[in-house]
């Protein structure tokens, strides 16, 4: 696999000339909603860092989000440039050309969806700006479009899902319904395919609908309002996230039936609201998907900057978590 590394003295010149070029234009613009920097930065030894968050969608997200400011901090010898793209590509696309026109030293995000990113990275590789990409992937036939991945297998994530339900529900015949996050989205199609993979030698499982809830509690709920309204007999829901297996909750209630009881959810994430919901038996299993990826990416955007070969795939690490398990973990559980 191809290793690619930005020589020290280059990265020198290109934080003078973004020094340079901040001092040129100091009232400066930022494109992108809900952008914010913590100071000028570009000179000395700190490290200038443009990073294009996907939006606030989720429990996760924030956690996300908290993690990357608190580890690219200015006592940690970061200038961070943060932007929200609201779930919108195009938002996350204008950010990264905006980091690109600041000269910023590295650019990081987590890409909405998989596909279309070419071009930008392309005008990001032109200005030999190294990037970065956290938490999902891109589809690319380029992998020297960017220097380290780091995330986890959502495939594997959605296996582990599947393998609980075959194993533990699937004793007797089950009709299951899906809410899928982001159409589009790294997570969502691989925890489709690695939960649909687990299960397909079981017959007693019979999966009757799959829509798109886009990670979102609200959209879980009425999504899954959807659900109860077109089939009487669903017996289990697999949520791509803990949020959509919130809001699904909120339906199954409205409707006068008993989560964990009529119907049973599975979800993936591991979020506070989620184990909450773990313990109290209305979700019966969660496979863990640990957000807290800020110490990871400053360690290899500290490298990437000094020259060093970092990896080009960093997998995180996820536990599973069943209703005594989740009791145990909760009171020391860090979002
Ligand atoms: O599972 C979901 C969030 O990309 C892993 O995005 C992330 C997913 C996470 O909105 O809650």
């Amino acid at each position: 696999m191809a290793r690619t590394s930005y020589p020290r003295t280059a990265l020198a010149v290109l934080s003078f000339a973004a020094f340079i070029a901040l001092g040129a234009c100091a009232s400066g613009s930022e494109s992108g909603a809900g952008s914010d920097s913590t100071g000028a930065g570009g000179g000395g030894d700190v490290i200038t860092i443009g990073f294009a968050q996907i939006g606030a969608e989720s429990g996760w997200r924030t956690a996300n989000t908290a993690s990357i400011k608190e580890a690219l901090s200015r006592e940690n010898g970061f200038d961070l440039k943060f932007s929200d793209a609201q779930q919108n590509q195009e938002n996350q696309i204008q950010a990264i050309r905006s980091y690109i026109a600041q000269g910023v030293d590295v650019i990081a995000f987590s890409p909405v969806v998989e596909s279309g990113w070419d071009a930008v990275l392309q005008e990001a590789k032109a200005a030999n700006i190294p990037v970065i990409l956290t938490d999902r992937a891109i589809d690319s036939e380029d992998d020297s479009l960017y220097v380290s991945f780091i995330g986890a297998d959502f495939v594997e994530e959605g296996r582990r899902a599947g393998e609980w339900v075959s194993e533990n529900l699937g004793t007797e015949p089950i009709t299951v319904v899906e809410l899928q996050g982001t159409t589009g989205s790294a997570p969502a199609i691989d925890r489709q395919e690695g939960f649909a993979d687990a299960v397909a030698g079981n017959s007693n499982i019979t999966m009757v609908d799959s829509q798109v809830g886009n990670f979102t509690r609200a959209e879980g709920k009425t999504v899954m309002e959807g659900f109860l309204q077109a089939h009487d007999d669903i017996d289990v829901v697999f949520a791509h996230n803990d949020d959509m297996a919130l809001g699904a909750i909120e339906a199954i209630e409205a409707a006068g039936l008993t989560p964990g009881e009529d119907i049973k959810l599975v979800s993936i994430d591991g979020v506070k609201d989620g184990m909450t919901a773990l313990a109290e038996g209305k979700i019966s299993y969660i496979v863990e998907c640990n957000p807290l990826l800020g110490p990871d990416l400053a360690e290899i955007a500290k490298k990437v900057v000094a020259g060093e070969e970092v990896e080009k795939r960093i997998v995180t690490k996820d536990e599973a978590f069943d209703q005594e398990a989740a009791t145990k973990a909760l009171p020391d559980r860090k979002y």
